[in-house]
């Protein structure tokens, strides 16, 4: 976060709606886009108030303003829908702090764009599952996103990423990169790059099954990782369903996906030993319970049957964004040390060989659920 110049920052804060006296400024969470910063106010006597800053990533999102468009439609879709349900929209959804002008972002000087949101206390966000049933609830958590967001017009959405999961585009620039080969990257990573190769088909598999009609376009999130969900510290369920910037029109499937590849991993991410990772049943079927009882009854037989797929697909699309990122020389995900980018695609690798041997327990372990 070196490179957020302090005054870029100052100049940020003063352009936000905040009150009281900034007491403390930190970097915060670990999300690999955005420059996020926790700020504390302290408020009179009403003590302190906790906000989120983030510096939008502006390689990785060319419009945030249609972005933060998006968010505001969605997020006050989201308000309506939890205070018909009797819950606290102050806490379930992410609330945007309006900029001194009214608007949703602050565009500094330097042309970054800036946002933010009230800090939703007594919560954490986690890097790695704990024990099965807080994936469970997180499955909860994110199905019942989906719910919400059945009847949202997701034709008023806009197209934040082109092709975001759109593995066989995706397929086709990782293939380039391999060609360009700008840092000269490729030779040391044949064995990653034939994987690939060898799952040439994998890609296509969702599309096309999209494109005959047999998975329905619905409002998904797109990065449904365990660290973009605030589990709540006292009752464990989780409560807000945060960084919403990739939420488009998209699969349930990709969406159940993204979730398995991150949580039921037995190692984090980066994992540098592959000795630990693998892909833990135990914890996939906590997280497929709980997603199916979120998604309460809209999920099609067909998406059932492809959820197993969807982990499939997403931990292959992931482990190639990695690898194709690692030969491009790291432009896209944020890094911390040498090799990063290379030993997160390895780690995906590995889940997808390990999917590929638990394959039918993965889908027996679904099916348990169909009649749910
Ligand atoms: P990125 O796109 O970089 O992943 P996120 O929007 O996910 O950015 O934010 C990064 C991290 O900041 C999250 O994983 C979470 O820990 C924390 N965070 C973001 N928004 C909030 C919020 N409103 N309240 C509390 N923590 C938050
Ligand atoms: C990024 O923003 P974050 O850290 O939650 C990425 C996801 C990847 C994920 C891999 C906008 O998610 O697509 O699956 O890293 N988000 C974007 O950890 O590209
Ligand atoms: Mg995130």
């Amino acid at each position: 976060m070196a490179q957020v110049i302090r005054a870029q920052k100052g100049e940020a804060i003063a352009h936000f709606q905040y009150e009281g006296r900034l007491i403390k400024d930190i970097p915060f969470g670990n999300g690999h886009i955005n420059d996020t910063f926790l700020l504390t106010f302290e408020v009179r006597k009403m003590g302190n108030m906790k906000v989120i800053l983030q510096r939008m990533n502006k390689k990785v999102f060319e419009d945030p303003v249609m972005l933060m468009e998006n968010i505001m439609g969605v997020t006050t879709y989201l308000r309506d829908m939890i205070t018909k349900e009797g819950g606290d929209p102050d806490r379930e959804t992410l609330n945007v702090i309006p900029a001194l002008d009214g608007k949703p972002y602050y565009k500094d000087s330097f042309g970054d764009y800036w946002r933010s949101y009230v800090f939703i206390t007594d919560a954490t966000s986690f890097d790695q599952v704990e024990n099965p049933e807080q994936f469970y609830q997180s499955g909860v958590a994110f199905g019942h996103f989906q719910k919400l967001l059945a009847d949202y017009p997701a034709d008023t959405l806009f197209e934040v990423i082109k092709g975001f999961h759109d593995t066989k585009a995706r397929l086709e620039i990782f293939k380039k990169a391999v060609q360009d080969d700008v840092m000269r990257r490729a030779a040391k990573v044949q064995e990653e790059i034939q994987f690939v190769l060898d799952r040439e088909e994998l890609a296509g598999y969702l599309g096309e099954c999209q494109e005959r009609g047999e998975l329905p376009l619905r409002v998904t999130h797109n990065d449904t990782k365990l660290n973009n969900i605030m589990m709540d510290n006292k009752t464990g369920k989780g409560i807000c369903v945060i960084d919403l910037d990739t939420v488009m029109p998209g699969l349930a499937v990709n969406d159940f996906g993204d979730s398995i590849r991150f949580g039921a991993s037995t190692a984090a991410e980066d994992e540098r030993d592959l000795g630990k990772v693998s892909c833990s049943m135990e914890l996939f079927e906590a997280y497929t319970r709980g997603f199916i009882e979120g998604c309460d009854g809209r999920l099609t037989a067909k998406e059932m049957e492809l959820l197993p797929m969807g982990a499939k697909v997403m931990t292959f699309e992931c482990g190639m964004r990695f690898l194709t990122d690692y030969l491009q020389g790291d432009v896209y995900f944020k890094i911390h040390r040498e090799g990063h980018n290379l030993d997160r695609c390895r780690t995906q690798f590995k889940l997808v060989e390990d999917m590929e041997n638990k394959w039918e327990q993965m889908k027996e372990i679904v099916s348990k659920y169909y009649d749910c």
